[in-house]
């Protein structure tokens, strides 16, 4: 037992060193539905952002990639099909706590706005905020993470920024 649970600690810890790869920008642009089905088909995830760390980093990867450009929107792993007003990390079933929203959102515009997406506006002034979208017309880069990492833990998250 004792063995076995040394193996299982050794494997955590030699995985935290291959995961700098831990963020997977799209290479196409998406709706919502498609993002989040090509993430869970590679055996990944649509991006949740669950805390300020995460945040950071997420921000630091795209900042790395070739869609960092004034006016890029990334769709985020939530949205509020459930119940109206109410955001939900559709992975993790969770309510989203932590926030970026921009001060105008979410505004679920026309009635029909239900996705997150993540946005760099210059000129709209959307520093890395949030707003709420249409889902299925609009198209969207975005960004997998992979599963085997958490997002609870802040020491994993130092691990992988870079
Ligand atoms: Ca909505
Ligand atoms: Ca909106």
């Amino acid at each position: 037992m004792k063995s076995a649970l040394i193996l299982f600690l050794v494997v955590l810890e030699s995985s935290i060193f291959i995961v700098d790869s831990k963020f997977f920008m799209s290479s196409f642009e998406a709706n919502w539905y498609r993002a989040f089905q090509s993430c869970a088909a590679s055996g990944k995830r649509l991006v949740s952002v669950e805390s300020q760390q995460k945040h950071d980093a997420l921000v630091d990867y795209i900042k790395t990639t070739s869609r960092y450009v004034n006016f890029s929107r990334f769709w985020l792993g939530a949205n509020d099909m459930a119940e109206e007003g109410t955001f939900v990390w559709v992975h993790s079933g969770r309510t989203v706590t932590y926030t970026r929203w921009h001060s105008d959102e979410p505004n679920n515009t026309g009635g029909v706005e239900n996705c997150v997406e993540l946005v760099y506006d210059t000129v709209g002034k959307y520093i890395w905020k949030w707003n709420d979208t249409e889902c299925k017309d609009n198209k969207r880069y975005f960004v997998c993470e992979d599963d085997f990492i958490e997002d609870d833990s802040d020491d994993e998250i130092k691990e992988f920024k870079k």
